[in-house]
């Protein structure tokens, strides 16, 4: 029985972070440190012809100006070939064809996107900077652009990355069952097109970058608003030929991360690389502009689906093709376009099943990993073909999701084809039909139906719409945890996970504090930190609970034991002792006790200390934790709208979530996570979408242009939790950081289509703006 871990406690970081006491890259500030601006290509595809730079070195103040010619020494980018790696027997399940490609740290004979560096200035200060960044003079031979993936496919379009033979980055198909055989006997069969635009992540704190070299130590220090620390460090090391270990890599506060902070950026390379090249200081702050253009972007996948059902409404088989428009550059090789395809068929049982993919180049900005990460592209799909379904056979969608869902009986449930880290597809708890009665009744869907007829007497049009999902969380392929005791008794923890505003300061204390039988308070959680742990990973893919939980769950009950081992030599007792919030006595004489000061006192070295014979001093422990494979969290979402037909305007009236992830570590950071995650789902389902013209110009580099959804379009979320615990971790952890943003579209494109019905229109193309909604119901009036 634990103490802490399912407490909702308050958060430990936010009394620094609400009072103005955090600390981001903004705030960082070193002698003479000098500012950076990037020189950025206007041109979406162009040969940089001659770049001519005297007009800009003459400004006072300017320190340097650099462009690929005078960064030749540092190493490319190998950041690509590391995410590309899959294991073999997935390769032979999918046959996937990757083809290496990788953006020029500053571009060298050509710029492929709107927004790539093409050079960068250093100078005193960032009003200098960028006076001189306008002054530096790119002649460019402009190219054709490719902004439309499918012409981008074509064999005869020109190539973006020119050792390439073709913009089809990569390839890969699978299987299971008999796709075909189903569709012969199959009493429907239906064709849709379901398309999920391309997102920005719009964190509250841009992309930054700080960094300095240490001449006394040979240090190369860094700070970046990153999710991946120790990623920018290997890539350092590798670029600038360095020891890892003499590379120092902090993400301090962080306002935000979302994904693309994730992996390492052109920008975390090129500003350590100068700062030791000039020996000062350099600072480069992304202004919001240059964040909207030049910052990696998300989504963007389109489907074609064939689908077969029966008569009675089970679904029968599946087969997608889709294609992701990757931009320029594709980093991250499968991780969207494989997520998708495993995460497609979520909580139902479709035994025939055929998805391929194609990940194209154009020229826009790279399309990176993004909450959900190619889940909320499917779960999109998946639901909106359960709606049309149920729309076509007349009956309720509660009524389709019921027939194909997988029951609880069914787990541990197979798939049928590999996870991308080469593991069978095996969902390992969960209870998908309970979730969706709870999220019935949470709802009161059977009041809501009789309201709905009731508010459509009076012209108002009401719809309830349902989505739901199932997400493999947790991904490995590690994470660590250093446990610290010191001589005041103070527990130090220092974890390779790097929050945005996730709230690991609090959890994994309360973790730890389970571990080791002290109160959280007496436990500093140290994360963003490439020091005392030598090899860490990060926070994406929500995986830190899982797997920084693990490891200094762990790492807390092995400290545990050299603890009990040293108070039961202070106590002079065979007894088995019991720790409660840092005492240490015998149940049989609690007034006899020890504290974890007396315990770290006794474990100094040598005549200081006082440890059982045979004892190493000191009170350290690390430990990496590897997950076996992903653990599958699951949630059913129902949004409720009312829809003016005249305007197309859509009123998010009611949102409901159930929910499971596992062990509920802390229930309010958890309801915090999922309304985050659903405000920015509210987003792309209705609002945000990035939008380039033909020419491969951004038309959306500003909240003028991109949308978001404020406070007043987020309801506050009605949320039921279900804690079917994990069997891939000792506490039962499944992840929840990204969850929320997963179903939001499909459940609010659902209730938009409910609230019309009987109109029949179709609601596949997000956003479902005004403007679009408007014209479905004209043309669907029409016909
Ligand atoms: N948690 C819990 N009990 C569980 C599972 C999680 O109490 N059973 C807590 C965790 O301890 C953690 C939080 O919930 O404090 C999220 O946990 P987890 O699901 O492990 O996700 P990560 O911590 O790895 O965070 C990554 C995830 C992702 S992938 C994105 S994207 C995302 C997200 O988290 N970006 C965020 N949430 C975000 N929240 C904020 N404020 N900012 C971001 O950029």
């Amino acid at each position: 029985m634990h103490k802490y871990i399912g407490k909702s406690m308050h958060r430990k970081e936010d009394y620094r972070l609400l009072t103005g006491m955090g600390m981001f890259v903004g705030d960082i500030s070193l002698t003479n440190m000098a500012e950076a601006v990037f020189v950025r290509s206007p041109h979406a595809h162009a040969k940089i012809v001659g770049i001519n730079i005297e007009a800009a070195k003459a400004l006072k103040g300017v320190y340097g100006i650099f462009t690929a010619k005078d960064i030749e020494d540092l190493k490319p980018l190998t950041q690509f070939e590391s995410h590309c790696f899959l294991p073999p027997n997935l390769v032979e399940a999918i046959s996937p064809t990757i083809n290496f490609n990788y953006e020029d740290i500053l571009a060298k004979k050509k710029v492929t996107y709107v927004g790539q560096s093409v050079a960068i200035v250093v100078a005193k200060n960032r009003y200098i900077a960028e006076d001189a960044a306008d002054l530096v003079e790119v002649t460019y031979e402009p190219l054709q652009p490719l902004v439309d993936p499918y012409e981008a496919r074509k064999e005869d379009a020109i190539l973006i990355q020119e050792h390439l033979e073709n913009n089809i980055q990569s390839h890969f198909h699978v299987t299971t069952g008999n796709v075909e055989q189903a569709f012969a006997e199959a009493d429907y069969i239906m064709n849709e097109k379901i398309r999920t635009p391309r997102l920005g992540s719009n964190p509250l704190e841009t992309r930054g970058v700080v960094a300095k070299f240490d001449t006394r130590n040979q240090e190369l220090r860094v700070w970046s608003s990153s999710q991946m620390p120790y990623e920018i460090r290997s890539t350092l090391a590798h670029c600038l030929s360095l020891p890892d270990l003499s590379i120092r890599v902090t993400a301090p506060d962080v306002g935000g991360g979302f994904g693309p902070k994730g992996g390492v950026h052109p920008e975390e390379i090129v500003i350590p690389y100068l700062a030791k090249k000039l020996q000062r200081p350099i600072k480069w702050v992304e202004d919001r502009m240059e964040h909207l253009t030049s910052a990696r972007q998300s989504r963007d996948q389109i489907h074609d689906v064939k689908v077969s059902f029966k008569q009675d409404g089970t679904i029968t088989a599946i087969k997608d093709f889709f294609v992701i428009d990757s931009g320029a550059v594709n980093f991250f090789a499968l991780t969207c376009a494989y997520n998708s395809a495993y995460h497609l068929r979520g909580a139902y049982k479709i035994p025939n099943y055929d998805s391929e993919c194609e990940v194209i180049l154009t020229n826009k900005t790279p399309n990176v990993p993004f909450r959900g990460a190619g889940r909320p592209e499917v779960v999109f799909v998946m639901d909106r073909i359960i709606d049309i379904v149920a729309r076509k056979l007349k009956v309720d969608p509660i009524e389709i999701m019921k027939k194909n869902m997988i029951q609880a009986e069914d787990m541990p449930y197979d798939q049928g084809i590999l996870v991308k880290d080469g593991h069978q597809l095996i969902y390992d708890s969960g209870d998908y039909p309970d979730a969706l009665r709870k999220a019935v009744d949470l709802v009161d869907y059977d009041a809501f139906r009789k309201e709905q007829e009731e508010k459509k007497k009076e012209g108002k049009l009401v719809g309830i719409g349902i989505s739901s999902y199932v997400e493999g969380t947790g991904a490995g392929p590690y994470e660590g945890a250093h446990i610290s005791i010191d001589p005041s008794g103070h527990v130090t923890a220092y974890l390779g996970c790097t929050p945005q505003g996730q709230g690991h300061e609090t959890v994994f204390s309360q973790i730890a504090a389970d571990g080791l039988g002290v109160n959280p308070q007496n436990i500093t959680v140290r994360v963003g930190e490439t020091t005392v742990l030598p090899m860490g990973q990060g926070t994406y893919a929500s995986r830190s609970a899982v797997n920084a939980g693990s490891a200094i769950y762990e790492a807390a009950l092995k400290m545990r034991e050299k603890v009990l081992k040293i108070a039961a030599h202070l106590l002079k007792t065979d007894e088995d002792l019991v720790i409660d919030e840092g005492k240490i006595y015998a149940e049989t004489s609690p007034e006899k006790f020890v504290t974890y000061q007396d315990v770290g006192r006794a474990a100094l070295p040598a005549k200081l200390g006082n440890l059982p014979a045979g004892m190493e001093a000191s009170l350290e422990v690390t430990h990496y934790f590897a997950p076996p494979t992903v653990t599958f969290a699951a949630s059913i979402h129902m949004a409720q709208v009312e829809v003016d037909k005249e305007t197309g305007f859509v009123d998010l009236q009611k949102y409901s979530v159930v929910h499971d992830c596992g062990t509920v570590i802390n229930p309010m950071i958890v309801d915090g996570q999922v309304q985050g995650g659903i405000a920015q789902g509210i987003g792309s389902a209705l609002y945000e979408e990035i939008v380039y013209d033909q020419t491969g110009q951004l038309l959306t580099g500003t909240y003028m242009d991109y949308l978001l959804p404020t406070s007043m379009e987020v309801p506050t979320v009605a949320k039921a939790h279900q804690e079917f615990k994990s069997t891939r971790n000792r506490l039962g952890i499944k992840g929840v950081g990204e969850g929320g943003a997963i179903a939001p579209p499909a459940a609010i494109a659902n209730a938009i289509v409910d609230a019309l019905h009987p109109l029949e229109i179709k609601t596949n193309d997000l956003p479902i703006s005004p403007n679009k909604l408007r014209t479905w119901i004209k043309e669907a009036e029409a016909s």
